[in-house]
């Protein structure tokens, strides 16, 4: 098929596909996958790869062990040679964030244990957050005198609002799965060992969308942020122009008419 590629290795990363569904595992379990300069660089490249994969029209994102990801690796960060952390930040983390956000691909977060600090935010920077009953989110910033980062400060005021998003930062409360459902933080919590497998099945449902569709409406979102309605109007009319022009809108609609499943290839 076009656009095959052998599949990327990482050492801190798991990078795996099937079905159309890259799944990204933070790999550094006997540290809760905290984000040190190696794994910040494999989870790049994990993006990357998944931006460059034909086959790939989902992600699935989630952690090794008993955490998703618990932030910056504090230890890391006692290393003399270590950064500044306005360098660490525009360097490392805001690229990821940025190529999170590029991607054409949904990308699923599949939250298995706690998020905290960058860890968070890589939660928040995912388009859909699915959590085991155990997950748990914490800021974690206030507590060493930091700042939220990785884009905390802006995904958490659009995803619960101004009230709540100022007690998560300022308080640094920890917030269970439960109450992030109630908040609609994550769209569902599911029980720790069925967590992966609800995963799948909604990254393989979002793989068998028409993929062009997909990358538009994930862009007309983002971009509603930031327009008043009649841009955003204006936009959603010119992105229905684009979406109406592709092979998949046609196949949609034979489909529809036939009765029976789309077969959507991208085009
Ligand atoms: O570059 C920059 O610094 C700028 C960017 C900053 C972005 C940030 O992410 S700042 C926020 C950094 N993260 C934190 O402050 C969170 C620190 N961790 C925790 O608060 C807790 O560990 C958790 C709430 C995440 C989990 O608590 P718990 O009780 O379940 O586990 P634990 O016992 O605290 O941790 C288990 C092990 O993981 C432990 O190691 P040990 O003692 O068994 O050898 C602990 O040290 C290690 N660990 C946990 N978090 C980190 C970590 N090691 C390094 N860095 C961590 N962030």
């Amino acid at each position: 098929m076009p656009g095959d590629r052998p599949t990327p290795s990482f050492e801190t990363v798991r990078y795996e596909v099937a079905d159309g569904v890259a799944t990204i595992t933070l790999d550094r379990p006997e540290a809760l996958n905290a984000l040190t300069v190696g794994l910040k660089a494999d989870l790049l490249g994990a993006f990357r790869a998944v931006d460059r994969d034909l086959r790939v029209r989902a992600v699935v994102l989630t952690g090794a062990g008993r955490a998703f990801c618990a932030g910056q690796d504090l230890k890391e960060r006692l290393d003399p040679g270590a950064a500044p952390l306005a360098v660490e930040l525009r360097e490392r983390y805001n690229p990821l964030i940025r190529q999170m956000r590029a991607l054409d691909q949904p990308i699923v977060g599949a939250i298995n244990g706690v998020a905290a600090g960058a860890g968070a935010s890589l939660a928040f920077a995912c388009d859909v957050r699915m959590a085991a009953d155990v997950a748990a989110f914490r800021l974690a910033f206030g507590r060493i005198g930091l700042v939220p980062d990785s884009g905390a400060t802006w995904f958490l005021p659009r995803l619960v609002g101004p009230a709540r998003a100022a007690e998560l930062a300022l308080l640094d409360e920890p917030l269970s799965a439960a109450e992030a459902a109630r908040i609609g933080l994550v769209a569902r919590v599911v029980a720790a060992e069925s967590l992966m497998a609800e995963a799948r099945v909604v990254a393989l449902r979002l793989a068998a969308l028409a993929p062009v569709a997909l990358a538009l409406t994930k862009r007309a979102l983002e971009r509603s942020w930031s327009v008043d309605l009649d841009a955003a109007l204006e936009d959603e009319a010119w992105r229905q122009g684009v979406a109406g022009a592709t092979a998949d809108h046609a196949e949609g609609i034979a489909a529809f008419l036939e009765k029976r499943q789309p077969r959507f290839r991208g085009e």
